[in-house]
């Protein structure tokens, strides 16, 4: 660590010091001499730490404080980062049939040689930033730590709402405790006194990488900042990575929204349901009861890690903190609950700014007639473009959901009655149709198909087999997954 210290500014390097865990010292050691930041900061998960990094990135003019909502900014992306890219997502393994025929597998060691390249002073100019995180309340058994490192603010502050993060995650992991690195890049390294002056900071296409290394769980990511490609505990940690750990440790990480549905007479059922990006898992979650008597409550909106309990049931916890949910067509019509819980502390992408500092979005509450569009030009509806992007996004703060359940944070988890499987289908299904058994529930969810949305960037085919809705995200072998669920 001497080389940290003799060479830069590291804010927090007392606190790795004392703490002592060999594994994170390598790792932060390793990347600065790798990626060569001008400072390296460790963050501590406290409010103060996120209103600075906030501010600094309102002056380099990347963040708009939004005058209508309390403590909340909106960032645009560049036009070509707005969404996950499949096609340079990549699953690396030694063996090329543990990724199975649905990943784009590479061989680890010529991945790393491509992306070492990359690396190689990439983080010129910026800011380290070292963030501890628990995927899931801090201190379940069914949690697991996180570090991300990032030279993106914008990712350290969606990484506050969106997880947990900081000196908790730290004295849970202590000097010899487990965790998944992993390593974030904006790829725009930054000459002497260049600053981002506005815009968003990414690489090109073909520099972009969102990399798994599924036989020592590690993630690499370069190029991207936006969403699943940079907020390195959604998707890439609790879906991918978490997807073969639960394999092998016998568990599940499914691309699931969690509720709890109270009757008249108080009895609770847990649902988990399994929909493509973009489908409507966060307008179900947050589902509002119109049958006298019932109840419903959010416990989740994306993701769930299921574990069969010592009484036999699968218990289910949300590992997520916040909610990356989709603006446009979320209005206070169609989910007046997630128009609550991004009502402040949150943060907006490419969302249309109006006149009077607020966000607006196609298909939200109401009209606009002027405005700055997500691409930053003026906007009217007479201009013939989208004011927001179709994968525009909320971030916001999961405790800020009326309809949050008590038990969200429970590190138990709820035991799960009922899965539906479903996605978005405009033509010929029935809308709703329910298994004999639960092999037959396995093939339905198998065979389930949707229509592609705005969350993916190359998925063009008119409708696509989305098996579980985790065609993404499964890192191994989809054939071993069906397997793993059938009888036998
Ligand atoms: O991967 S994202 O988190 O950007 C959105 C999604 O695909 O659900
Ligand atoms: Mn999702």
């Amino acid at each position: 660590m001497e080389f940290l210290k003799s060479k830069m500014d590291v804010a927090g390097y007392d606190k790795l010091v004392s703490l002592g865990n060999a594994k994170l010292n390598e790792f932060v050691l390793e990347t600065a001499q790798l990626c060569k930041p001008d400072s390296i900061y460790l963050c501590n998960g406290s409010k103060a730490e996120y209103d600075t990094i906030m501010q600094e990135m309102v002056d380099s003019g990347l963040a708009t404080p939004l005058a209508k909502k309390e403590n909340s900014f909106l960032f645009r992306s560049d036009p070509s980062d707005v969404a996950r890219v499949e096609k340079r997502t990549y699953i690396a393994c030694e063996n090329e049939e543990d990724a199975g025929p649905t990943n784009n597998w590479i061989h680890p060691d010529e991945l790393k040689s491509e992306m070492t390249k990359l690396y190689d002073g990439c983080m010129a100019g910026r800011t380290m930033y070292v963030i501890p995180y628990s995927m899931g309340p801090i201190g379940s058994p069914i949690a697991k730590i996180g570090v991300e490192i990032t030279d993106s603010g914008y990712v350290t502050c969606n990484m506050h709402i969106m997880t947990r993060v900081g000196d908790k995650v730290l004295d849970i992991l202590g000097s010899d405790g487990e965790f998944i690195p992993c390593l974030h890049s904006v790829g725009k390294p930054l000459a002497e006194g260049e600053s981002d002056n506005g815009i968003w900071p990414c690489a090109s296409m073909d520099d972009k990488y969102i990399s798994h290394f599924t036989d020592e769980a590690k993630i690499w990511s370069y190029g991207s900042g936006y969403g699943g490609n940079a907020l390195l505990g959604k998707k890439c940690l609790a879906l991918r990575i978490a997807s073969v750990m639960a394999k092998k440790e016998g568990w599940m990480a499914e691309h699931m929204l969690i509720l709890r549905l109270t009757n008249p007479e108080g009895r609770q059922y847990h649902v988990a349901a399994a929909f493509p990006s973009a489908c409507g898992k966060t307008n179900l979650a947050m589902l509002q009861s119109k049958v006298e008597g019932w109840k419903v409550e959010c416990i989740g909106d994306d993701i769930a890690w299921m574990k069969i309990g010592d009484d036999g049931k699968l218990y289910a916890i949300n590992p997520e903190a916040g909610f990356f949910g989709v603006a446009p067509g979320t209005n206070n019509a169609t989910n007046p609950m997630a128009m609550a819980s991004c009502s402040k502390n949150s943060i907006f992408t490419n969302c249309l700014l109006t006149d009077d500092g607020d966000v607006w979005w196609e298909d939200g509450d109401g009209p606009c007639e002027h405005g700055i569009d997500w691409k930053g030009n003026e906007w009217t509806p007479a201009s013939g473009e989208k004011g927001a992007h179709p994968n525009a996004r909320f971030t916001a703060p999961a405790a800020q959901c009326p309809s949050i359940c008590p038990d969200w944070e429970n590190p138990a988890g709820v035991p799960i009655d009922l899965f539906i499987f479903g996605g978005r289908r405009t033509s010929v299904v029935p809308l709703v149709t329910q298994a004999l058994d639960w092999d037959h529930g396995v093939y339905m969810g198998a065979t389930a198909a949707s229509e592609p949305t705005a969350a993916a960037l190359d998925v063009k085919a008119q409708l696509r087999r989305d098996p579980f809705a985790m065609l993404p995200f499964c890192a191994y072998n989809m054939g071993d997954y069906w397997l793993s669920l059938i009888h036998n």
